[in-house]
């Protein structure tokens, strides 16, 4: 939902791993199934009847579409072999594999540049062999741990395999472009799978190396993927330094947290003067008590001062706070009335426990659904205070503020000239944008969501009561994770 208004962003994970396989010398082509769609799918392994298919799983929510996928390339080319990897799929690899009844040859967990040389390799010379792959995940049962790759400065996205360019949007950054400072997080909040994948490391692109891959970016707007960005202030000003000696001139966007905001002013002062034009902060909670629970490890006041020195700074703040599915209709209207003080886009997310969050081993048997198409952050798959019904109108409710306050009509207004710009040069991303929102926020069309057949459930928590916390990594606590392990611990 959040994808089909505000934003459409390149897949640039899925871009990392093709440089891979490119690299391992293999002939390798992407399609981008946010943009394209499924007959284009079918045209494309028709005529071009690969021998390999990899399939990227981020999102949850996609986890059916993509089993489907997987059905269906199988029936059409038999001898293909079909690997599925990403984010959310290194977290349910069984289940993946169960119901793909045979359709899905491999899950690879874990960062894909590092294991799709080697499971090529094997997949071409003896497929027995598969399962020595670091992160394979077979029917054969699970092969070694995942490796991280070497270093993250050796990455370079395959962008040019990607056919329609021009789709790629964030707001009035149309088109725009994605690449990546850093990744994983230092931090550990319950609700978040970002740290458990990398196992809580982080490390850090060298500025250099960032001037030279944004240099290949044709677009004018950069979407910095970072989960927190500019934790190091050093970090941040080396790379605004190898930007200015470039003299590079691009639109950014970004997401980072409150704590980091305040503690690293300079540097956003300065990211201000080279193209910061919008930030994300993860505010999550309006009061003290969720903010422990989340464990986001931030005050509430701090979170308020680092909204005020966002303003100050002129740049475009959204924030994101997160719905409870407990939160009744008083709380519904005290956060709606806030969101209409502020200034801000207010992004209300809905309290979601996935598979590799903290919050999974201690809520997931309150689910009352297991259809992975609800885990998105928009559905509430919690049992709610209110009845599910008026819980959802409430929700959109609270939602159709940012409607009222950034989009239609008022907004164009503000963004005239610039969407009359945008328009001569044909692109229509963003301002299509501004009209979807009652479509697509809807009451009525979430609670349908959750009539439609169920055809794959997410599994069960893991049922032994004595989980730790190492035992959702994906990847293992890494010695070469480099940067601090102690969260607001700058360099
Ligand atoms: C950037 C980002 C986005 C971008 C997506 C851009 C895009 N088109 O991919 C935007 C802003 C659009 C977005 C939207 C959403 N996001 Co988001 N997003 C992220 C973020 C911060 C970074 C992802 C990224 O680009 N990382 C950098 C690249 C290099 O890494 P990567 O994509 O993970 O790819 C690597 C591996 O996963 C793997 N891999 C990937 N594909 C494949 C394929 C194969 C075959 C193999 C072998 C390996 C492999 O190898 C890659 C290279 O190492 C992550 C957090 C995180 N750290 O993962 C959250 C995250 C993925 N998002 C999340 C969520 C919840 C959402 C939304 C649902 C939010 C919303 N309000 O609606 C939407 C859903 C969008 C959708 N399409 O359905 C959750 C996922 C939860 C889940 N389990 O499903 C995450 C983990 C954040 C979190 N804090 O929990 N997101
Ligand atoms: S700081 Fe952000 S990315 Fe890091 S664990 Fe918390 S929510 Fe996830």
């Amino acid at each position: 939902m959040y994808s089909t208004v505000f934003l459409r962003l390149e897949p640039l994970g899925l871009e990392l791993v093709a440089a891979a396989a490119l690299q391992a010398g293999h002939d390798v082509r992407l399609i981008d199934l946010q943009v394209e769609t499924h007959d284009d799918y079918r045209r494309l392994i028709e005529s071009w009847q690969p021998d390999f298919v990899a399939l990227s799983g981020n999102y949850l929510a996609n986890v059916p579409e993509l089993i489907d996928l997987a059905k269906f390339t199988k029936q059409l080319l038999p001898r293909s072999f079909v690997c599925i990897g990403g984010h959310s799929a290194s977290f349910v690899a069984d289940a993946i594999l169960a119901d793909g009844e045979g359709a899905v040859d491999c899950v690879l967990r874990g960062e894909g540049e590092a294991g799709i040389g080697p499971l090529l390799e094997a997949v071409e010379q003896d497929r027995g062999a598969i399962d020595e792959v670091p992160g394979i995940v077979s029917p054969n049962g699970s092969g070694p741990k995942p490796v991280l790759v070497r270093s993250i400065d050796d990455l370079q996205p395959a962008r040019h395999l990607l056919r329609h360019r021009r789709k790629y949007f964030l707001g009035h950054l149309d088109p725009c472009a994605s690449i990546e400072f850093s990744r994983g997080c230092p931090w550990d909040c319950a609700f978040c799978s970002a740290w458990t994948f990398y196992g809580r490391g982080y490390r850090q692109r060298s500025a250099d190396r960032i001037a030279e891959d944004l240099q290949l970016i044709r677009e004018p707007g950069v979407f910095i993927v970072d989960d927190v960005a500019f934790i190091h202030e050093r970090h941040a000003l080396e790379i605004a330094d190898s930007i200015r000696r470039a003299g590079l001139r691009k639109q950014f966007y970004l997401e980072t947290r409150g704590d980091v905001l305040l503690r690293n002013r300079r540097v956003f002062e300065e990211w201000k003067e080279i193209g910061l034009e919008y930030m994300f902060l993860g505010i999550e909670a309006l009061d003290e008590d969720a903010l422990q629970r989340y464990r986001k490890r931030a005050s509430l006041s701090g979170n308020f001062e680092a909204l005020e020195f966002a303003r100050s700074l002129g740049i475009n703040v959204a924030i994101n706070i997160i719905a409870d599915p407990d939160w009744d209709a008083d709380r519904f209207d005290a956060v709606r009335r806030w969101c209409m003080e502020v200034p801000e886009v207010v992004n209300i997310s809905v309290n979601t426990p996935y598979p590799g969050t903290e919050t999974w081993l201690t809520e997931a048997r309150r689910l009352q659904t297991h259809d992975y198409r609800l885990f998105d952050i928009q559905h509430c798959v919690l049992p709610t205070r209110l009845p599910l019904d008026e819980f959802y109108r409430k929700l959109v409710e609270t939602q159709q503020v940012l409607n009222k306050k950034h989009l239609s009509w008022s907004a164009l207004r503000q963004v005239g000239f610039l969407a009359g710009k945008l328009l001569l040069q044909r692109q229509t991303n963003f301002i299509k944008s501004l009209w979807k929102f009652n479509s697509v926020y809807n009451a009525e069309r979430l609670l349908d969501d959750h009539r439609r057949p169920l055809r794959y459930a997410i599994p069960d928590r893991p049922l032994d009561a004595g989980v730790r916390r190492e035992d959702l990594y994906v990847h293992a606590a890494a010695a070469n994770a480099g940067g601090s392990k102690r969260p607001g611990i700058g360099r």
